[in-house]
């Protein structure tokens, strides 16, 4: 194992690469791609002949997820599901699923000395993962996220784990900032009267999805509730989301907040971590795109109420994930990794920005999605 390459940050990577057969020399690992919640390495194995073969190696976020195991089982269900759909399609399974490589003892994960839990996932090769894209590519990945959800509309969502419990309870996400905001560990809220404030006026507004379920109005279905661009791998050759990622959070939950995730990432010009403002507007014709191509893939699956609801979704996922952000950074940066001391609370000044703008552009938001809707 010496002259394998680990980064120095991550010594315990030895001891899991050992847990794998790998098909060629394994000549290292490097942290991969822009997630912020999961260790992730790609691995690369050079046979003596040919192109190297890639792995995904990802040790799962103990912070994030208390209950890895159930988190793989229910990953295995949806990959599996999915696979027989695929094939059933005349589609290529390990190019539009994710699926697992077993450890040497034929487990489908391994367990850390420290009792974290790690997956190893063939590379998908010829694919591009974007953080932002062109109208074309947003739409692609729009098609992709609602075609993800029409094709577990069958899955048996009883049987699937709550990997987080409450995670898109936005309801919750206020108690748990109002919590962090009292404790204020790090003496942090002084500094931030300003979004406070901004969350407090908010408060009606997070049970506004959360009512029309408990009266009914919007179904349980099964969703992704994590549909940012990044969670989605696009073919390079036809330009076309190929394999949904990150399923960690695949679990019962609303369509709506499906479509809102991806509009709270893509439907903009700047990063989710922008210092400056002025750079961070909403972009109804993004939006427009977007809302075609998910109605597109979701082929008629959506109820009226849900149609109506879209653009709540948007708004909401806006506002929970910057009230998500904020909290993190009240509570000493725990969840989201940071790369600089402010990290999340530039994240959350984004996501603000952005609430600000969908609520004057609201009805031209709903009359967009009633362009679309059949
Ligand atoms: P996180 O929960 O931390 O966001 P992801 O599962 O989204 O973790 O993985 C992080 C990144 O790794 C993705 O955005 C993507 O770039 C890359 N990735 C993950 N799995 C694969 C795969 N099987 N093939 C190619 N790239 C992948
Ligand atoms: C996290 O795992 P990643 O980076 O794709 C988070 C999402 C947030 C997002 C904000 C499990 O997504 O809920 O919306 O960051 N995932 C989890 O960028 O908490
Ligand atoms: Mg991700």
């Amino acid at each position: 194992m010496s002259q394998i390459y680990i980064p120095d940050e991550s010594p315990i990577l030895s001891e899991v690469l050992g847990a794998y057969d790998f098909p060629a020399t394994l000549l290292g690992a490097v942290r991969y791609g822009q997630g912020h919640i999961n260790d992730t390495f790609c691995l690369v194995c050079q046979p003596q002949e040919g192109d190297a073969i890639r792995f995904i190696l990802q040790g799962l976020s103990t912070a994030a997820f208390p209950h890895p195991e159930e988190l793989m089982e229910n990953f295995i269900g949806i990959t599996s599901y999915l696979r027989d759909k695929v094939i059933a399609a005349g589609g290529d399974p390990l190019r539009e699923t994710l699926s697992l490589v077993k450890t040497r003892d034929g487990k489908d994960f391994y367990t850390d000395s420290n009792g974290k839990v790690w997956r190893l996932t063939p590379f998908i090769e010829n694919t591009d993962c974007f953080q932002s894209a062109t109208p074309e590519l947003f739409e692609a990945s729009a098609r992709s996220f609602g075609r993800f959800q029409y094709m577990l509309q069958g899955y048996p969502a009883e049987t699937l784990h709550e990997t987080i419990v409450n995670f898109h309870n936005t309801e919750d996400r206020f108690a748990k900032f109002e919590a962090a905001l009292a404790a204020d560990k790090l003496d942090r809220a002084k500094d931030i009267a300003d979004e406070i404030k901004f969350v407090m006026d908010r408060k009606a507004d997070c049970s506004v999805a959360l009512q029309a379920l408990r009266e009914g109005k919007l179904p349980l279905r099964v969703t992704h509730n994590d549909t940012k661009l990044n969670n989605i791998l696009i073919d390079r050759d036809s330009h076309e989301g190929i394999c949904v990622i990150d399923l960690d959070t695949t679990m019962p939950g609303l369509s709506i907040n499906d479509f809102g995730d991806s509009i709270r990432f893509g439907a903009n010009h700047s990063k989710e971590d922008e210092k400056d403002l002025s750079k961070v507007n909403f972009d109804i014709e993004l939006y427009e795109v977007y809302a075609r191509g998910f109605l597109e893939g979701a082929q008629g699956s959506l109820t009226p109420a849900e149609l109506e609801y879209l653009p709540w979704g948007a708004r909401l996922m806006t506002l929970e994930c910057g009230i998500r952000f904020l909290t993190d950074y009240l509570d000493g940066d725990h969840y989201f990794r940071i790369h600089r001391p402010e990290h999340n609370l530039d994240r959350c000044r984004t996501q603000f920005k952005l609430v600000r703008d969908m609520e004057e552009q609201f009805d031209a938001m709903a009359a967009v999605i009633r362009k679309y809707a059949k």
